[in-house]
């Protein structure tokens, strides 16, 4: 899937001019015109990465900034401005304000296509594990000031030949953070896996910088750590390749301390932000999702999971199609064979649905004896077919209960299939469930699809 850049510029030819280059590129580019409008299309369209312009009426491109970054709903998307030539001002404010990265206009191509990557890269990180932490429970925002962890010192790790240079970083590093040279860090055998963030110089003759971001990039344990490369200021194909092979960020030199705190704040605050989203998930995650007795997604899950396919489906993405199942005459079990026995049979009904689904289906227990199957990229036939094909594999072989009985069960079905622009999934559920109140009354046993008139 290609990434979603919001292009924001009050003058139209600068707009145009971006949006051509990033098309170029496959990039899906949504336009807005100000700092306003930049906020509603941020929250409406949910982009991956926002190039937005400094100077701009009603609102200007630092002030969105700022409010994007101190939203939760959009604090992780991240920002890069677009300035004038050599208007440092703008960019420590901006790096103040939180944006990710600079562009200087006019817009170097490789620039800017390898900054897009390199940001949407870390997108793509903290959105996976946004929604699965969404999936767990409310997303609410990510509480770094709270925890203190934010403003904690950070531990930078400085790899340049240059004895001289690396220990000016290091100097400009003092005081707010506790920057190691990789001399030093030699002697005390501490390793990039230890650190916050690493500055590797791209000058270096024998500590290649290039070699260096790959290598990292490639170990497990510093995938995720930030490298901010200093790059001469007349190499910027180098620079832009560390940016390509995994690099974070780039400082030119002559080194400004000024930015160059400003840079390794953002890289902090985002390493910080993907490590609290971490932890929070690997202490809650799995236990809520997940049905116990069945092993199927649950219903909140579910919710989840429906919620992003029906804003890809409204905005004119590929069809989702819903099947919710009911068994039949299930209370009759529980009467007559017993609570266990139920048991048995729902988590048998779980398993055949499990086992015979397409991988990007999603199975899960409404509650009770429902289920329901979300069918992305699915029309409405389809879905029928489906929904057809599991019902006669309930029906075909006897469910084994209490050890050793066979028990006969059958299930009905309703599908449902999003009507795109604006189907909510409350209507979409109510749609799957008339469906299968018809199917139930029609005589049990069989699969109804909604009706054109529900809606
Ligand atoms: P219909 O064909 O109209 O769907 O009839 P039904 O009997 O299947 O539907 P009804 O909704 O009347 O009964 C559902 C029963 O499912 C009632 C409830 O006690 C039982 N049930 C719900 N959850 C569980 C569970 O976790 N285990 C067991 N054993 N039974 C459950
Ligand atoms: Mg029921
Ligand atoms: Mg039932």
């Amino acid at each position: 899937m290609s990434a979603r850049v919001l292009v924001v510029d009050d003058i139209e030819q600068n707009r145009r001019l971006l949006n051509d280059k990033l098309r170029n590129e496959y990039f899906h580019v949504i336009m807005a015109v100000d700092g306003e409008d930049a906020i509603d299309k941020a929250l409406a369209e949910e982009p991956d990465v926002i190039l937005m312009d400094v100077m701009m009426p009603k609102l200007n491109g630092i002030d969105a900034c700022r409010k994007l970054k101190n939203d939760p709903r959009t604090e992780h998307i991240p920002i890069v401005l677009v300035t004038a030539l050599h208007e440092r001002e703008d960019r420590l404010r901006g790096l103040g304000a939180g944006a990710d990265d600079f562009l200087t206009k006019p817009v170097n191509d490789l620039h800017l296509l390898s900054r897009v990557r390199a940001l949407t890269k870390y997108k793509m990180v903290a959105d996976e594990l946004r929604k699965r932490e969404a999936s767990g429970k409310r997303m609410g925002a990510v509480d770094l000031a709270g925890s203190g962890r934010a403003s904690d010192p950070a531990r930078i790790l400085v790899i340049d030949e240059n004895e001289r240079q690396a220990k000016r970083i290091c100097r400009y590093l003092e005081g707010l953070h506790q920057p190691i040279s990789h001399v030093e860090a030699n002697q005390l055998g501490i390793s990039g896996s230890m650190v916050d963030v690493m500055i590797v110089s791209l000058s270096n003759e024998k500590l290649d910088g290039l070699r260096l971001c790959a290598y990292f990039r490639s170990l497990e344990s510093t995938r995720d750590l930030p490298i901010l490369v200093v790059a001469e200021p007349d190499d910027e194909k180098k620079a832009v390749r560390a940016l390509d092979l995994g690099a974070s960020d780039i400082v030119i030199k002559p080194i400004d301390s000024e930015e160059l705190l400003a840079r390794v704040k953002t890289q902090v605050r985002k390493k910080r932000y993907l490590d609290a989203l971490r932890a929070r998930l690997d202490q809650s995650m799995e236990l809520a999702v997940t049905d116990q007795l069945t092993g199927l997604h649950n219903r909140r899950y579910m919710r989840v999971q429906l919620e992003s396919l029906m804003k890809r489906s409204n905005m004119g993405g590929d069809p989702v199609s819903v099947l919710l199942c009911d068994i039949d005459h299930f209370k009759k079990v529980n009467d007559i064979h017993g609570h266990a026995a139920g048991d048995d049979v729902l988590r048998e009904f779980g398993r055949r649905l499990r086992e015979n689904i397409r991988p990007t289906d999603l199975a899960c227990r409404y509650g009770g004896e429902e289920f329901v199957v979300i069918m992305p990229d699915t029309n409405q036939e389809l879905a029928q077919a489906a929904g057809e094909r599991l019902r006669q594999i309930i029906g075909a072989d006897p469910f084994p209960i209490n050890r050793g009985d066979d028990l006969k069960v059958t299930m009905s079905g309703g599908v449902s299939t999003i009507i795109a622009p604006d189907d909510t999934i409350d209507a979409l559920m109510k749609r799957a469930d008339d469906a299968l109140y018809r199917a139930k009354s029609g005589g049990r046993n069989r699969i109804d699809v909604e009706t054109a008139d529900a809606f």
